[in-house]
């Protein structure tokens, strides 16, 4: 972008006038942010069209989303732009300080976790590699709710505010409408746009808005049915109105098959409608749109791609469904159970009837390729993508889809040899692995700028933030005193950024002294929370006997919301505020301990906490972590893992070396060897220090306030139920081991010198955690797209 100063101040200064009606001076800092991204649009629009019409001339991939967790826009944009320190300068000229802008952008937060935020980070490296790349995805009027922590320690949610879009620009020209059986409603885009760093590329994600046809009945306004006026309204925007808030887990709600349905009915028609525009014909789709579906959420895509070339365009349903399988790919992100999803054929039925027809028909032809091929009733009625009148969803991805692919060489492992085998064993060729990545101008550019300084000062240029393989040149410093005390400074520097922040949000004063050792993501039961809470507290009984102790100073750090649904995930925050309380207000232990949950973990958030980390805490019980991208993030900041062998964990240590990270517990084989042996109880029974851990959710060191959560804890620990084993995440019996892994910490952290080194090669073989590398992959195994590069 050409930057000129005085064209910026005009336009801040004419948007302000013209939008709000205001002088500069008497603007909230809200308007500033938004006059100023509309200023930067204004100055980058040329560069989006061009961008655009370069993609038109090729390939392009579609990357459509349930979920799309981006995070603040503003300060990344600017670095992405290279004009950070001028914009800086420029509202410094007018009296405003950039960082107060930047904190009156609300987080973007229309995703839940890894799954969401994984998608933005593919969206600005696809930018950054010049890839013909768009997303699709649903512009929720309400993100993830906002949590907060209570004194007791119990979550509790409220409406997230989403106040400001600053750089997402309604394109009413483009609305299409989305058919239900008995509702139309219109689906509007907004485009934000993705800046490449270092190049002049800017991609588009497209989000949908739904609203509806007629505001509302102007016959029952009049007769005064009010409330009734404006249902039908009510019923169109519903769709888009609000993100789910669970991560892993599928409840089959209706309102969810609207959302995803609304999803995939408007991308596809814009795709189409495009492709009319450019060539015509739609029979060479194929060769000009690949379209991943990021987890199964998108995957009614398929049967609405048949559905509008079979209805609307008069192509035959053969042809149809050829041409689907030389389309779609899709991406699996978990094992778990609970989160394959299931669609009742009622359901669909009731909502999308032609829908269900399409796929019952995609279904019989997939069943007749098999018993062509000769499988067995039995064999077939496994593979069936409808089962007991319930659409598998996973089924019809893998049965129409030409890729599948996990998300970590494990997961994809996993997926290949144990949980998908049936399924490899009839379509080995379209079984990938595409370890997840992370962008490293959010991630380390934007949220660690002394890092960033002092790494493109001793590789002598900026190059690495576009190849982040280029850090492995660090590991040359690695005996150089100079070199690690100023690794250390910088960390030390973060960690008090982070305890000023801490300080004014959470009103908790923290020792950047202490190590730093943080566990935030989702609270859910396969993450071990609750294990890593069970260390505490029984770090706590040994240091209450035994006061002189000789252990270095730390604060356990964790974050996370939980479902508002998931009663044992909420039980276990609680649980965590109660041990903190109880530990932080003990003066016995001289502060040698502290625990904190910050409230409301988000993007903004962990751009804080990511820098500011000396141990990054990963430790899901084997199998279930499929990747994982919390863990590149601390690792790229140089935190050293404390993690099981699980996920990118693997990769990650296998980058960086086991010496340099603390790996323990089970492995996938042992968990496979321990399975219907397991004895939970066993544990309990023979360590004293694994009983009293245990025991304390239920004999009074801390309180549920009587509401029997922390026995229903207890419970899934040791006695289960008639439809679970105890303990099924097997935390007794990584206790132990856990326990010797953090003794290692604590020998390691007295040796500055040997810490400052293992955070050193941390960050050197960070490089392949790059989402530029990811998807690179994407496009060259998975998509055949290639680059096209705006000139200079
Ligand atoms: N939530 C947020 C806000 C994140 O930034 C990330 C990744 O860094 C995640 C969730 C995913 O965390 P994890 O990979 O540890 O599950
Ligand atoms: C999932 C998985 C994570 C993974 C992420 C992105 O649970 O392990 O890193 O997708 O692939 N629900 C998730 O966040």
């Amino acid at each position: 972008m050409k930057f000129d100063k005085n064209v910026i101040k005009q336009s801040i200064e004419r948007y302000c006038k013209v939008k709000y009606g205001v002088k500069i001076g008497d603007a909230t800092n809200v308007q500033i942010l938004n006059a100023l991204g509309l200023a930067i649009l204004e100055e980058i629009i040329p560069e989006w069209e061009e961008t655009e019409q370069l993609y038109d001339k090729q390939k392009r991939a579609y990357y459509i989303s349930a979920e799309f967790l981006m995070g603040r826009a503003l300060g990344n944009n600017l670095i992405n732009l290279g004009i950070y320190s001028e914009i800086k300068e420029v509202l410094k000229e007018l009296n405003l300080d950039l960082n107060d802008v930047e904190n009156a952008e609300d987080d973007a937060a229309l995703g839940n976790g890894g799954l969401g935020r994984l998608a933005a980070c593919f969206m600005e490296s696809g930018a950054t590699t010049n890839l013909p790349l768009q997303g699709y995805g649903i512009r929720y009027s309400n993100g993830i709710f906002k949590q907060g922590i209570r004194p007791d320690g119990a979550q509790v949610e409220e409406v997230e505010k989403w106040r400001s879009d600053p750089f997402g620009l309604r394109k009413e020209n483009l609305e299409v409408e989305v058919e239900f059986k008995d509702f139309n409603v219109r689906a509007i885009p907004y485009d934000t746009p993705i800046i490449a760093y270092g190049s002049r590329n800017i991609n588009t994600l497209r989000l949908w808005q739904s609203e509806p046809k007629v505001e509302f009945d102007f016959m029952l306004f009049n007769s005064q049915a009010y409330d009734e006026s404006v249902r039908e309204s009510n019923r169109a925007k519903d769709i888009s109105r609000v993100l789910y808030p669970n991560d892993t887990n599928e409840q089959g709600k209706l309102l969810r098959l609207k959302q995803q349905y609304f999803l995939v009915s408007a991308s596809l028609q814009d795709m189409i409608r495009k492709h009319k525009e450019i060539h015509g014909d739609l029979n060479t789709l194929p060769e000009w749109a690949a379209i991943q579906l990021n987890d199964t959420h998108p995957t009614l895509a398929i049967p609405e791609y048949i559905r509008l070339m079979v209805d609307h365009e008069g192509m035959g349903f053969s042809e149809a469904l050829a041409n689907a399988k030389k389309m779609f790919a899709y991406t699996n992100h978990t094992i778990l159970k609970e989160a394959l999803e299931k669609w009742s054929m009622d359901l669909i039925k009731k909502l999308i009837p032609r829908i269900a027809k399409i796929i019952e028909k995609i279904n019989w032809e997939f069943i007749e390729e098999l018993k062509e091929k000769g499988y067995s009733t039995d064999q077939i009625d496994h593979y069936s993508i409808i089962q007991y009148n319930t659409v598998h969803m996973a089924n019809l991805a893998i049965a129409v889809g030409y890729a599948v692919n996990g998300v970590a060489q494990l997961h994809s492992d996993l997926l290949k040899h144990v949980e998908l085998n049936s399924w490899y064993k009839l379509f080995p060729e379209k079984f990938q692995n595409k370890t997840n990545g992370i962008t490293p101008r959010r991630w380390l550019n934007y949220s660690n700028i002394r890092l960033t300084a002092y790494i493109s000062e001793l590789l002598g240029n900026e190059d690495w933030v576009r190849d982040l393989s280029k850090l492995k040149a660090l590991e040359k410093y690695v005996n150089d005193d100079a070199v690690l005390k100023k690794i250390m400074d910088i960390k030390y520097k973060n960690k008090e950024s982070l305890v000023n922040y801490i300080k004014e949000v959470e009103g908790i004063t923290l020792d950047p002294e202490s190590i730093f050792d943080i566990q935030v993501k989702r609270l859910h039961e396969y993450k071990r929370q609750l294990l890593n809470a069970f260390y505490i507290i029984d770090l706590y009984y040994r240091l209450k006997e035994n006061p002189n102790m000789d252990i270095p100073k730390i604060t356990f750090i964790f974050g996370g919301k939980a479902f508002p649904g998931y009663a044992r995930a909420k039980a276990i925050i609680k649980y965590i505020g109660q041990i903190s309380n109880l530990i932080n207000n003990d003066e016995t232990i001289n502060g040698k301990i502290k625990v904190l949950y910050v409230q409301n973990y988000r993007v903004t958030y962990a751009e804080k906490l990511m820098p500011a980390a000396d141990v990054s805490k990963q430790i899901s019980t084997a199998g279930k972590e499929a990747s994982g991208t919390g863990n590149m993030k601390f690792m790229l900041n140089g935190a050293v893992t404390f993690g099981t062998y699980d996920g990118a964990n693997v990769e990650i240590v296998q980058a960086a070396g086991e010496e340099n990270n603390f790996i323990f517990g089970l492995r996938v084989e042992d968990i496979e060897k321990l399975s219907g042996k397991y004895n939970s109880r066993e544990y309990y029974e023979k360590y004293p220090d694994i009983k009293r851990a245990v025991d304390s959710l239920i004999d009074g060191t801390v309180s549920d306030g009587g509401s029997g959560e922390f026995q229903d804890l207890w419970n899934s620990l040791l006695v289960g139920s008639s439809w679970e084993a105890p303990d099924t995440y097997y935390l007794l019996a990584d206790f132990k081991a856990f326990k010797q892994a953090e003794e290692k910490v604590f020998v390691a952290y007295k040796n500055k010198k040997h810490w400052a080194q293992m955070c050193l090669i941390n960050i050197a073989n960070a490089g392949q955690f790059s989402s530029d590398r990811t998807i690179l992959e994407y496009a060259k195994d998975i998509w055949n797209i290639k680059p096209a590069t705006l000139s200079l």
